[in-house]
């Protein structure tokens, strides 16, 4: 056994409470290097080797990536309070694992040696909003989505669809062109809708704001977005608003305070000027977004800047009745900042949802005292590298989806925000050449990982667009242009995933077989009894897979299939998928 591959440590990922009766206790090992671990429990105050406190309990091999396997207990001790270690079984030998090290024997004398988990408070508990579980959300560019209002365009606005999309061009979308295609969103089964900036700001794309308490007078005012808002409420679409808060816009008046009045100006502490005078060129001198020299910095940790964002925060919650705010740069924004966030948002609508835009390992700000999930990029990278640019094969998929569900709590997993694109990235059609085959399986992969899908604007009629502001596109609204062969199948999907428990976020995820040869993925989800097993495949042959079941349905094409063994065969075409959903 290596031992130094073996790790635990409390708390965040290896160690957290999932409810307020259950506690997640999770190891590592490296892969394929232990058979079977057990974790040795009890009470820390009633801790005897023959104690009715003392006892094993089978942990499940979870998940798996390159280097690692991850094994999870989930345990609900009486009194809510924990020591524990682990033993460990390999072919060659048997060890237990406690705080203190490595032993042949457990040193069950003193309750000492073992790892520690004291007391599961309620308040502890990570609780992330449970209407984000049943959330299939579609992220809307207002510029871009639909021109509802022309009296209202910017000056300069081009026809619609007209030209290419670039840095500083403008179509004239807004909040009328949204609620004039709430019919098209409810009717392809969406129930959420993240917007980005829609705050008065210089650029068609609204991230450098210049008044945060003010519609950007394109899309509409706050009567229009009230409106907007009940129309989806009423449709039973929740909308989620974009924060940026870790700058400004170069127009920001407190900022042109300080361009005029230098280190004289009351505004100076509002952001981070690194020289005087406050120059843009050749780099800005001061902190900004990048080194954009229209985005300053804001500095959070100044109570008036503080005070002001948080004023913001509470507003479009108390006065519109949003349901969850996006936090654009959320990395580069103090802890503590969002921890004051967190408390005041929460104060006005405890079950708003709070979503970081991080694309990197995020466990620092899911600790339950920030946000509620991130934006899941690293799904986003493994899944399109697997499927859409052919990278990598299916091995490397599941070690990547294996490392991200280890990462974090399953809290945290279970609202997961899953993209496959998004206004700063390439569309996903685009990103698989035009294959639709291909992007109909990363859906499969998107609609099925744990946590909650996002669609970007127009990805479900197949428009393509590159790197931003190619992906930012107007909408397509002229049908004969769309695709609406993929648009049904994605509805197809979001009806699956609305009606079959065994495909949601809460069901558990486990990935079966991963071929480096053929690069089929075969994974399964299950919830109580019902479980389903999903097959990829990407290559150009069909191929065949033996299921455990007797009798399973498979839910695409309504095909009976049953076995007088305990052994489905399933064929899954060339470029194909099957979703078969077994009972019992
Ligand atoms: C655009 C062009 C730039 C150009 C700039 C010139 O994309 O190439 O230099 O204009 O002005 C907003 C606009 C963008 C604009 C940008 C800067 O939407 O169109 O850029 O402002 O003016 C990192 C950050 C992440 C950030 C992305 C863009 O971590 O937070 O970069 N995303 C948010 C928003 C953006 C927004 C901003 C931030 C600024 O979603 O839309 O841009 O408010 C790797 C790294 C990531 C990195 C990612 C993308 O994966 O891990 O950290 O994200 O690449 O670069």
């Amino acid at each position: 056994m290596l031992k130094e591959a073996i790790y635990h440590r409390p708390k965040n990922n290896f160690a957290y409470a999932y409810d307020t009766q259950t506690l997640h206790i999770r190891l590592r090992t490296k892969k394929d290097d232990v058979e079977n671990v057990h974790l040795i429990h009890g009470d820390p105050y009633d801790w005897t080797k023959d104690g009715w406190q003392t006892a094993k309990s089978e942990m499940r091999l979870q998940a798996s990536d390159e280097l690692f396997d991850y094994w999870l207990a989930e345990i609900q001790p009486p009194y809510r309070r924990l020591r524990y270690g682990f033993e460990l079984i390999s072919k060659e030998e048997t060890l237990i694992y406690t705080e203190k090290g490595f032993y042949k024997e457990a040193p069950f004398d003193d309750v000492a040696y073992y790892f520690c988990f004291p007391f599961l408070n309620p308040a502890d508990v990570f609780t992330p909003p449970a209407w984000v579980k049943d959330t299939v959300w579609y992220q809307i560019f207002p510029e871009r989505f639909a021109n509802g209002d022309p009296s209202i365009n910017p000056a300069g606005a081009l026809p619609w669809g007209s030209t290419e999309p670039k840095q500083e061009n403008f179509f004239g979308g807004d909040f009328q062109g949204v609620i004039n295609h709430l019919d098209y969103l409810e009717n392809l089964g969406i129930n959420g809708i993240y917007f980005t900036p829609i705050f008065k700001a210089a650029s068609n794309h609204k991230y450098d704001t210049i008044d945060y308490m003010e519609i950007d007078p394109q899309f509409g005012d706050k009567a229009k977005f009230k409106e907007l808002v009940m129309k989806c409420h009423e449709r039973g679409i929740r909308v989620m608003l974009d924060a940026v808060f870790n700058h400004s816009g170069y127009y920001f008046p407190q900022f042109q305070d300080v361009l005029e009045n230098g280190e004289h100006s009351r505004y100076r502490d509002w952001f981070h000027i690194r020289e005087l005078p406050v120059r843009t060129d050749p780099r800005p001198t001061f902190d900004s977004f990048g080194f954009t020299p229209h985005m300053p910095k804001l500095n959070t940790e100044n109570p008036e800047v503080k005070n002001h964002l948080l004023e913001v925060a509470k507003y479009w919650v108390e006065e519109f009745d949003i349901d969850g705010w996006r936090l654009d740069v959320a990395n580069e924004v103090d802890h503590q900042f969002w921890r004051e966030f967190r408390r005041e948002v929460k104060l006005v609508k405890p079950d708003a949802y709070i979503l970081g835009e991080i694309w990197h390992d995020s466990m620092p700000w899911l600790q339950g005292d920030q946000f509620d999930a991130v934006m899941n990029y690293p799904f986003t990278l493994a899944a399109l590298d697997y499927l859409a640019k052919n990278r990598v094969n299916a091995k490397s998929f599941a070690n990547q989806a294996g490392s991200v569900l280890a990462s974090y709590p399953e809290n945290v997993n279970e609202v997961a925000f899953n993209l496959l694109g998004s206004h700063d990235t390439p569309r996903v059609l685009t990103q698989c050449n035009g294959n639709i085959d291909r992007a109909k399986l990363l859906y499969i992969l998107q609609f099925t990982f744990p946590g909650t899908p996002c669609i970007y604007y127009g990805d479900e009629i197949g428009m393509t667009g590159g790197e931003d502001p190619g992906c930012r596109k107007c909408m397509v609204w002229d049908e004969n242009a769309q695709n609406l062969e993929l648009k049904a199948f994605i509805k197809k999907l979001i009806d699956l995933r609305t009606n079959e428990p065994a495909f949601g976020s809460q069901a558990s995820y486990r990935i079966l077989s991963a071929d480096e040869h053929t690069n089929h993925l075969v994974f399964m989800k299950q919830s109580n009894e019902e479980r389903i097993y999903f097959v990829i495949n990407p290559s150009a042959d069909s191929i065949k897979t033996s299921l455990e079941g007797k009798s399973g349905l498979d839910l695409w094409t309504k095909k009976e299939i049953a076995s007088d063994q305990n052994t489905l065969e399933i064929d899954t075409d060339a470029y194909g998928f099957s979703m078969i959903k077994v009972k019992g």
